[in-house]
């Protein structure tokens, strides 16, 4: 008796103990998938002629714990049915129909559904919609490492416990599956692209065909970036020689050996010849070569190779011209699974970017954009920054190639010689508990995988899509918050590189401003000088016909539009030209005198943000409330600390002095330059440690 007493005692501690915990579970991790739970399943049902496979057993599962509907949701599989992913949602009465020619299409119409249901968007009877995702691969790279470390990685370790696989399987790995696939995305590329030649060693093979088996249901193929040495590194080759018929039959006993493990395995992602990767130009052969070598051995299985053109060699007179010079040589000369992966913009991932020529130039190539996710160059998991803003800049750039069309015109499927259309995006997920440090940057990676699908999204559609499911549906909290994540791109610009200026971050982890950065034996195309070129005559990068030319990279209008000071856009006024500093701007200011006041809208504005969040508190759970205006608090402060810096040091030439109406700076530049970071990967633990 006694016994059964204590026992039960327990029993309640323990439930009692999960009851408070569950009030203060909320620690970001559902990420925006937060549906309740149906206390009954909802009537779902395959149609007569399909046939259940694991993926349809996710769409049955999803909707029947979450669909509210009354009636009876039937999911069907027919050849008829809209192709590539795409599906059909028809009401009936207070039926559902959700149709496509494949299980994956049903499985995003299920999504798609549950996002309505959240939105309390929902179809009128006798209504279909018809989706067809924009482009065909929708992939993420990671930039994870065997060793569990994350390159450019602001949320912790990596996902995948390389130590524990084979034989234990993290839950993580699912719901991640889950999380992508409520998103539109479908593929992954699991290894960082300074690839590990150990990545293809059978042993950790079969590791990632365990990965690829728990994110097969959920419609996603797995890839990996392979180091181009692999044949040499692995020590079974003296060379890697593209063009040698040993190397030539290492990779195809390669690709055997994977596809008997994964036989769906997507392909391969290549950085070659580019910041000491090796690829095959370190035996004197092209990128045509080493890619096409890779496409002939992957072609039989249906495998791809994303082919990078983030390429530059240290002495170049511009490091933007270098992709283009590179690949343009051989545009028409890829095999036709060979998609050569660009950059957003000719640099690098910089806080603003004209977007790269070569999406207009390589007319006979396939081409995919390549966005970073993760906040390298705007504020790692500290700032908050909406990219979806940034990302549509770019995809809905004008090329003025022949015919026309947008970035997203000439990378999509439409009626062109492509035979898949591809977009990646470097991912910003980690282990810690909410995915990806800060709880608001999950809105970028639901913004990839949404945009992707459709780029026809606006920003703002997709804002508050998240918002919604992520946080409140009231507009009190809706309104204010969507119309901060729209402003945060361009307020990030503002305090740390407007109008045109880029990479003038501190070496190495690129958190702060260091624009006076030059340690010696630095290579000088990773300096800041060599970007901003300040001198007492004025500032920015002279890449005109009397520059690096690099506008001439870009079809007309647009190679005279940039190449004018007088019509270059203001937003890319430093990017091309070297501009006076006494040089009178549209609105009647000298250059000083503007750059002062853009600085300091985007200090302002980054103060701003701490205010707006602490209005919408009352529809925030505490936890992320305060995890989120934490980081908004430090983030006024940098803006302070990019403003100090750049201002302080551009002064020392411009020799003119801050406008009245401009706040003192509240930094010594002397003290700013003295600090120094130490860190590699600046997290959330690391804030104090700033000026
Ligand atoms: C740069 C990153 C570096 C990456 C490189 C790349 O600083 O860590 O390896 O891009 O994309 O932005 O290959």
């Amino acid at each position: 008796m006694i016994n059964g007493l204590g026992r039960m005692k327990n029993w309640l501690w323990i439930i009692g103990l999960f009851f408070v915990l569950s009030l203060h579970a909320e620690d970001g991790h559902r990420l925006w998938l937060r549906m309740e739970r149906n206390a009954l399943p909802a009537d779902v049902s395959l149609s007569e002629s399909t046939e259940r496979t694991a993926t349809l057993d996710i769409a049955s599962r999803e909707l029947k714990d979450f669909w509210k509907g009354e009636g009876r949701v039937l999911l069907r599989v027919s050849k008829d049915g809209v192709m590539r992913d795409g599906f059909t949602i028809c009401r009936k009465g207070l039926d559902v129909e959700l149709s496509s020619a494949s299980d994956n299409g049903v499985l995003y119409a299920a999504y798609d559904l549950l996002r309505r249901q959240q939105a309390g968007d929902l179809l009128s009877d006798g209504v279909a919609v018809t989706e067809r995702p924009s482009y065909d691969i929708r992939i993420l790279n990671h930039w994870d490492n065997p060793d569990g470390t994350v390159e450019r990685g602001y949320a912790g370790r990596s996902i995948w416990k390389w130590d524990e696989l084979p034989e234990t399987v993290s839950p993580l790995y699912e719901e991640y599956a889950r999380a992508n696939a409520s998103v539109g995305i479908n593929a992954v590329v699991l290894n960082n692209v300074n690839a590990k030649p150990q990545m293809l060693s059978t042993g950790m093979l079969r590791k990632v065909a365990v990965i690829a088996e728990v994110l097969r249901p959920y419609g996603i193929r797995t890839y990996l970036s392979v180091n181009f040495a692999s044949p040499k590194a692995l020590g079974e080759l003296s060379t890697a020689d593209p063009l040698d018929e040993d190397v030539q039959r290492w990779w195809e006993k390669k690709a055997k050996e994977i596809y008997r493990l994964i036989p769906d395995f997507g392909g391969f992602l290549v950085k070659a010849n580019s910041e000491g990767e090796p690829g095959p130009q370190d035996y004197g052969r092209t990128h045509a070569d080493g890619a096409n070598m890779l496409a002939d051995v992957l072609a039989p299985y249906g495998g791809l190779v994303m082919w990078r053109a983030f390429v530059y060699q240290a002495e170049s007179s511009d490091r933007a011209c270098q992709a283009y010079e590179e690949f343009m040589p051989f545009d028409g000369q890829f095999r036709d699974n060979v998609i050569v992966q660009v950059k957003n913009g000719p640099i690098d991932f910089q806080p603003r970017e004209p977007f790269s020529p070569l999406f207009g130039a390589m007319q006979h190539t396939q081409v995919m954009p390549e966005f970073q996710i993760t906040q390298e160059y705007l504020g790692q998991s500290i700032h908050t920054v909406f990219l979806a803003t940034m990302w549509k800049d770019c995809l809905d750039a004008e090329t003025y190639r022949v015919g026309g069309g947008t970035v997203a015109d000439v990378t999509q499927h439409r009626g062109g010689i492509h035979s898949r259309s591809a977009v990646a995006g470097v991912a910003n997920i980690g282990d810690v508990v909410n995915w990806t440090g800060n709880d608001m940057a999950q809105a970028n990676w639901y913004a990839f995988g949404r945009l992707c699908w459709n780029t026809e999204l606006s920003a703002e559609q997709i804002a508050e899509e998240f918002l919604k499911q992520t946080f409140s549906t009231d507009e009190h909290f809706i309104e204010p918050v969507r119309q901060l994540l729209l402003r945060s791109w361009d307020t990030a610009v503002s305090y740390m590189m407007p109008l045109g200026l880029h990479h003038i971050f501190a070496f190495g982890h690129h958190y702060g401003p260091e624009p006076w950065c030059a340690p010696p034996d630095t290579r000088p195309d990773w300096l800041p000088k060599y970007y901003h070129r300040a001198d007492t005559v004025g500032v920015g990068f002279d890449r005109t016909v009397r520059g690096s030319k690099a506008v001439l990279q870009y079809h007309e209008p647009l190679a005279t539009l940039y190449g004018d000071l007088e019509t270059c856009p203001e937003e890319y006024l430093l990017w091309f030209h070297h501009v006076p500093w006494e040089y009178v701007m549209r609105n009647g200011l000298t250059l000083w005198d503007n750059l002062c006041y853009i600085y300091n809208s985007g200090v302002e504005d980054a103060r701003e943000f701490v205010d707006l969040w602490q209005k919408v508190q009352p529809y925030v759970d505490t936890e992320r409330y305060e995890a989120i205006q934490m980081r908004f608090e430090r983030q006024a402060l940098d803006a302070e600390w990019w403003r100090d810096a750049c201002l302080l040091y551009f002064q020392q030439y411009s020799r003119r002095s801050i406008p009245a109406d401009c706040p003192p700076p509240v930094h010594d530049l002397e003290e700013l330059m003295e600090f120094r970071l130490h860190l590699d990967n600046y997290t959330a633990a690391d804030m104090d440690k700033l000026p």
